[in-house]
């Protein structure tokens, strides 16, 4: 760049000059992750890089199959005695699968283990790959969910062969029921079974989507009931209206971990891998981590619930592009559309699969059985939706007087045991959506956890039964993985105001009084530089 430096401009100059405007455009603009080249990209200190040396037939394009009918994917809890047997064979033969086979059920741990655990390495770029915590959480695990299903119908020769689902979703008070861990998988010496687990995840223990410590709670199973299906209202429904909220933020290549997950992507998917995660697993070798199996990005996929776990996460990802209101389409920037990841397929081989391939899954092949999904209206029958009653209600002069006794957010307030309240002016109306930000997240220890909830008009919430309540809007999670470098500075996190107020009957105010309560261990001082209303406009989106 020495020719930058001389004052005159000879050509030779100009066309440094041109060079150097190129690159740092490259290096600014917002670009597709190109497909990485498995095995020799990885650099796992967890162990997780896929078998070398692996020598399959150099990486090709995917393309559509062929098909002559839909393969529909069930509800776990509903399987026929001769699914149930198809499903054991096909972990049975996955698990007897040699460790240099890279789609053996290790090797499908570590695939995903790799792809979000510091390891995998683009040349010239200093940060490692992550799939977790923004816009490719979904599209990521859909490809996932896909290539394992054929690898597994490729085992077993059956074409037919199709992954079920568990619905956790659904808190209807039937029998066999959906929310507890779906029978197969808790069969102790059956293929689908899993030491690493949570003594309270079996049966008749119901899921806990709003779970803090996992497992075991003393929560009735009544009161989950109600919880599970208002706290997927908020978080899938009325605080998920766009892209942006439901998907998470951008990640374009090279960028510095996460910008910040989907409203899906935290809670209840996170949840419910919280909630089976033992403990005390370490008791089981050297190689366990507290929360292990489940609860942990390096493990979690070693566990055979992880599968119909995460085709529930792709199942309603579809039921979400139906819900009426909102802008409810998949972010559209080229960066997403052209992002391509690399997954072994049936044979063994590399293949590269552009998330602009996985977004209709008619394309792909599969459908859903339909089940019913009451959290859809809220845990109450359709219309009735924002008729479930504030539990801190508020008249209009007393949520105008809360307004005005409540401070104005500053970047010195520090969250820690004690709850915060602060209030935010909502700017005149705008086009997109109206949406929460917070941003400036300072956690003093990223290698620990760090989880806080908020809630509006709800200074005194008790956060053990507050997710059940219409004032609760969301979530954040900070889970720092295994030997993670990671944790963005840009990271923001994202609540859609405007629908939650219309829900709680609120739109007419000109502030709004967040509270945010820490609700993970141990407790740290946390501090947000700033909070503000802004208006979302996605699918276009640029961060
Ligand atoms: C689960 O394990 C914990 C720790 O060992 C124990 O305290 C608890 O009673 C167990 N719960 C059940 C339901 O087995
Ligand atoms: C997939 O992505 C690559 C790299 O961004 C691009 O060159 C290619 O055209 C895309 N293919 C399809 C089918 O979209
Ligand atoms: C940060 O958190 C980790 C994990 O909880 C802990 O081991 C470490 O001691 C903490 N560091 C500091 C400086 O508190
Ligand atoms: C919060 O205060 C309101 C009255 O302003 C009361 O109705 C509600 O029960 C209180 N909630 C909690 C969790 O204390
Ligand atoms: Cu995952």
């Amino acid at each position: 760049m020495g020719q930058l430096r001389s004052t005159g401009m000879s050509p030779y100059s100009f066309l440094g000059l041109a060079l150097f405007m190129a690159l740092v455009a490259v290096t600014y603009a917002h670009l597709p992750i190109p497909a990485a080249d498995l095995p020799t990209q990885c650099n796992s200190i967890e162990r997780c890089c896929m078998p070398t040396p692996y020598k399959g037939k150099p990486a090709y394009n995917f393309e559509y199959k062929k098909f002559k009918k839909f393969n529909v994917r069930r509800p776990a809890h509903l399987l026929t005695k001769k699914e149930i047997t198809r499903l054991e064979k096909a972990y049975t033969l996955m698990r007897a699968l040699p460790d240099s086979d890279p789609r053996s059920l290790l090797n499908q741990m570590k695939l995903h283990c790799l792809y979000c655990d510091n390891a995998l390495y683009y040349p010239g770029q200093q940060y490692p790959l992550e799939v977790h915590n923004g816009w490719f959480f979904l599209p990521w695990h859909r490809m996932f969910m896909y290539w394992h299903e054929r690898i597994l119908q490729k085992l077993l020769k059956d074409d037919t062969f199709t992954l079920p689902f568990w619905a956790w979703d659904n808190s209807m008070d039937v029998k066999p029921v959906p929310n507890e861990m779906p029978a197969p998988y808790a069969r102790k010496g059956s293929s689908l079974y899993d030491e690493a687990r949570n003594n309270c995840s079996f049966p008749p223990f119901l899921v806990d989507l709003d779970t803090a410590g996992g497992g075991c709670t003393t929560k009735t199973p009544d009161f989950i009931r109600i919880q599970n299906d208002r706290l997927q209202y908020t978080q899938l429904v009325v605080g998920a209206t766009t892209p942006s909220l439901f998907f998470g933020l951008p990640y374009y290549f090279g960028d510095y971990g996460g910008k910040g997950s989907g409203t899906f992507e935290d809670q209840p998917h996170g949840t419910v891998h919280a909630w089976l995660g033992r403990q005390d697993a370490p008791i089981l070798g050297p190689q366990y981590h507290p929360y292990d199996d489940m609860g942990n990005f390096g493990r979690a996929a070693f566990d055979p619930i992880f599968y119909p776990h995460h085709t529930n996460v792709d199942r309603i990802w579809c039921l979400w592009t139906h819900i009426p209101g909102g802008k409810r389409t998949h972010p559209t920037h080229p960066a997403f559309l052209n992002t391509q990841f690399t997954f072994y397929d049936e044979n063994a081989n590399l293949v590269k699969h552009n998330v602009s391939q996985a977004l209709d899954t008619d394309l792909l092949g599969y459908k859903f059985e339909s089940y019913p999904t009451p959290w859809m209206t809220n845990g109450v029958q359709a219309g009735r939706e924002n008729s479930i009653p504030l539990c801190n209600p508020l008249s209009k002069k007393a949520t105008e007087s809360l307004i005005s006794s409540t401070p104005k957010q500053r970047s010195t307030q520090v969250l820690l045991a004690d709850p915060i309240t602060f209030k935010v002016a909502r700017p005149k109306k705008s086009k997109g959506t109206e949406v929460l930000e917070i941003s400036g997240i300072h956690i003093p220890n990223k290698t620990a956890q760090a989880h806080w909830k908020v809630y509006l008009f709800y200074p005194n919430v008790s956060f053990l039964t507050g997710a059940a309540c219409p004032e609760f809007a969301g979530t954040f999670n900070w889970i720092p993985h295994v030997g993670q470098v990671a944790y963005n500075p840009d990271r923001v996190w994202r609540m859609g105001v405007g629908p939650k107020l219309l829900q709680m009957g609120k739109d007419y105010v000109k502030s709004i009084v967040v509270t945010v309560v820490q609700t993970g261990f141990p407790l740290q001082a946390l501090t947000f530089d700033s909070a503000k209303i802004i208006y979302d406009n996605s699918p276009e989106v640029e961060l």
